[in-house]
């Protein structure tokens, strides 16, 4: 097999491209990148310098493909016959693309500064930034629920890359501020994305590792079995 993902089994961004891959049914190896491992790091630093899983090691054309919009877009110009999750209309292919970057960068980074926030040692949290992060989640929920009146997911009636970001973004937002009860439209969307069978499947599999999530208390009770 030529593709090899460096991920990890709890990691938001690894689970973007998890749902990509179940939607396209591409056979991926993996490797789990533990950062607490010298070996892991290294190796994976070598790869990627920056350090931000996942990563795709294509080793059929010797490429290594970072950060996740990029590692989809290009598992769809390698393999053209699969699932689109780009929209081939370019209005449409931009729309996916925007609603894409929202979920990464105004749901997902702020997650990562409330995470942060629990498990950095006393001296080394940044309160004021928590504070800010838990703002932008507020903001980007309130825009997601008048975005979502009409629409099925994220741009229309077509499942894309933006609805791959969405799932595992959302899915971790709600342990931090929740929107189950407070936003309708964003509740319904959200769980619509938890029934896809690539978006199920890849909770299956997160499943075992939610017990070192530092948020696990807040995880609802319905995604801790099986259904
Ligand atoms: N923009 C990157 C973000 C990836 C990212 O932030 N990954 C996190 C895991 S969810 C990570 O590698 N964190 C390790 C660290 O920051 O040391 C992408 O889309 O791939």
């Amino acid at each position: 097999m030529s593709l090899t993902l460096y991920f990890h089994p709890l990691s938001s961004f690894c689970h973007k491209v998890l749902i990509a891959l179940y939607e396209k049914q591409i056979e991926c190896e993996r490797k789990v990148v533990d950062f607490g491992n010298p070996g892991d790091r290294e190796t994976f630093f070598g790869l990627w310098p920056i350090g931000k899983i996942p990563a795709l090691h294509d080793a059929a054309r010797g490429q290594t493909i970072p950060e996740t919009t990029i590692i989809i877009e290009y598992l769809e110009q390698h393999f053209p016959a699969t699932a689109r999750l780009f929209p081939p209309d370019p209005a449409q292919a931009l729309d996916a693309r925007l609603w894409d970057r929202l979920f990464d960068l105004y749901l997902r980074v702020p997650m990562q500064k409330i995470v942060a926030g629990r498990i950095r040692a006393e001296g080394e949290r940044d309160p004021k930034g928590v504070e800010e992060a838990r703002a932008m989640l507020a903001t980007a929920y309130d825009m997601l629920e008048q975005h979502l009146q009409n629409r099925t997911w994220a741009i229309g009636d077509a499942f894309t890359v933006a609805d791959c970001a969405a799932a595992p973004a959302l899915f971790y937002a709600d342990t931090l501020r929740p929107f189950l009860e407070t936003h309708p439209a964003l509740a319904a969307y959200f769980n619509r994305l938890m029934d896809r069978p690539s978006v199920r499947r890849a909770y299956a599999e997160a499943r075992p590792y939610f017990q070192h999530y530092p948020y696990r208390e807040a995880i609802r009770a319905r995604f801790l079995n099986d259904a």
